[in-house]
């Protein structure tokens, strides 16, 4: 099976009957419900695998009998999967090696009955500020997949580098996946690298990359974010770009970060050019919804642009907020045409919110409280507690990074349903939670791992188990005990407990 290739690691057991294709590791499961049993068993290697439509969606039952035969119900195939990975964690470390190991293995005779909480798990990741090419995100499919998350958004263009090939605009590539040089951290005075920064993925890498992860029940959700944060495609085309108040032909690619004045014209011929895009983007990824952005478009270059200003009028939006809603909801009804959904960062509430829109609700749990009031779904993302870019201690070896302290505990603390919304009807509108993983200053895979484990254990267990009964302490037990070993035997350059590592 495709399973067999690439970065996949196999397990093979002692005295198995056959190959048990153990693809991914696994976060310590709180399951629901384990029944201990007796002493611990030879593992036979015989899983027997099967649905079970009266369990939950994703749910499992997994059975260790008496003879060390493992059975896995599922509520779906998605839940036999996760069954597998906590088989995989039963089996202990040495099963999550790539390399794979002849120790014999042992398992507890258990029944564990387990079910997600939210049906959106999803992880971030930009490869737009630092690319990361496709073996690193095939690398990360496996390692969210061990977490049994099911969502990986790719946030594919930004001001500093449009990563998807798009046929009918070569440019995009040719000009916007490289820039010249990279500010390094925010501090004054200003440090750079000077080394060039570049790349992107074709649609095969792409394609490979779905079909990777629908294997393991992660759905890839592409993001193109407009009409802010498209600086790259400007200097490829800069016809893009509001010429009447800025030379957009002279913006290349940008080499700092921030929020940024340079924004996409907001006129038909832009849409014409989106919608080009998206069409290429919607043959690529089957996910049912598709990301178009909307956080951070300043509306400085549309108060001074005089076609702009007459387009409002034109249009009848009222104003430059009324006008970016225009794009929005042009885009809600476009993807809704075609059996897709749109989602946005929570700006796109600002100016009267899409019909079918979900909200990704990253300046708090406000947006996402909002929209869920008014009956739109939301994913709950919140920089204060589940951005991984952001220090993860005062440590003054903590390697560059976003702002205030988010430690292991505060993600794992995160409540994805906001108090206001807890115990309404409205409450299911909560379609889950995502953790995002922002590269302005990450440049490698290393910190890359740095930033985001052991953070995003502790997230994933935040979108699978139950509020009940977290408890912090436990699961830093449970850590030390238990998932640092799978994180070591997989390969993962986590930040250690003890603090930060110098590079
Ligand atoms: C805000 S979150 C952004 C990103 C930055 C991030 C840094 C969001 C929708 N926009 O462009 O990378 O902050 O934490």
């Amino acid at each position: 099976s495709p399973c067999d290739e690439g970065l996949l690691p196999v397990w093979r057991g002692v005295g198995a009957e056959r190959i048990v294709h153990v693809t991914i590791l696994n976060l310590v499961p709180r399951p629901a419900r384990i029944s201990p049993g007796a002493e611990p068993v030879p593992f036979s290697g015989t899983v027997r695998t099967r649905v079970d439509d009266t369990l939950p969606p994703e749910g499992y039952r997994l059975t260790v009998g008496a003879d060390g035969t493992v059975e896995i119900a599922g509520g779906d195939d998605a839940g036999v999967f996760w069954g597998r990975q906590t088989l995989r964690q039963l089996l202990g470390p040495d099963a999550h090696r790539q390399a794979g190991s002849d120790a014999p293995r042992e398992l507890p005779q258990v029944v564990i009955e387990d079910a997600p909480r939210f049906r959106w798990r999803g992880f971030m990741l930009d490869i737009a500020r630092h690319f990361t090419p496709k073996n690193g995100i095939l690398r990360y499919v496996d390692l969210i997949a061990a977490h049994k998350l099911n969502v990986l958004h790719l946030h594919l263009t930004d001001d500093q580098g449009w990563r998807i090939e798009i046929k009918r605009y070569p440019k995009l590539t040719e000009v916007g996946s490289s820039r010249r040089r990279t500010r390094i951290g925010l501090a004054e005075p200003e440090l750079w690298d000077e080394r060039a920064h570049g790349g992107f993925l074709t649609q095969d890498d792409l394609r490979e990359i779905v079909a990777y992860a629908a294997e393991r029940h992660i759905t890839v959700v592409p993001e193109i974010d407009l009409p802010g944060h498209m600086q790259a495609a400007i200097a490829a085309y800069p016809e893009l770009g509001n010429t009447d108040v800025t030379d957009t032909a002279s913006l290349g690619v940008k080499t700092d970060w921030g929020v940024n004045p340079h924004v996409l014209n907001a006129d038909e011929e832009t849409l014409r050019f989106l919608e080009g895009v998206l069409e290429e983007v919607l043959e690529i990824f089957p996910s049912r919804f598709v990301h178009v952005g909307g956080d951070e478009c300043p509306k400085d270059e549309w108060k001074a642009s005089p076609s702009a200003q007459a387009r409002i009028r034109e249009l009848g939006v009222g104003d430059e907020d009324g006008l970016q809603s225009w794009i929005i909801q042009h885009f809600d009804r476009w993807l809704t045409e075609r059996g897709r959904r749109l989602v946005g960062w929570d700006e796109i509430l600002e100016g009267g919110l899409a019909e079918g829109a979900a909200v990704m609700s990253w300046r708090g749990r406000e947006g996402g409280v909002t929209a869920a009031m008014a009956g739109h779904d939301v994913i709950m993302s919140p920089t204060q507690e589940v951005y991984l870019d952001h220090r993860q201690s005062d440590h003054p070896d903590e390697p560059v990074a976003f702002g205030w302290v988010q430690s292991l505990r505060d993600v794992y603390e995160f409540e994805p349903v906001a108090p206001e919304l807890t115990g309404t009807e409205q409450a299911h509108h909560v379609l889950g939670a995502q953790a995002n993983m922002w590269t302005e200053h990450t440049e490698s895979q290393q910190r890359i791992d740095y930033m985001v484990f052991p953070r995003l254990s502790a997230f994933a267990e935040a979108v699978w188990s139950p509020s009940e009964g977290r408890d912090y302490d436990d699961f830093e037990r449970r850590m030390r005990e238990e998932h640092y070993a799978r994180l070591d035997a997989m390969g993962v350059d986590y930040r250690r407990p003890g603090g930060p590592r110098p590079y």
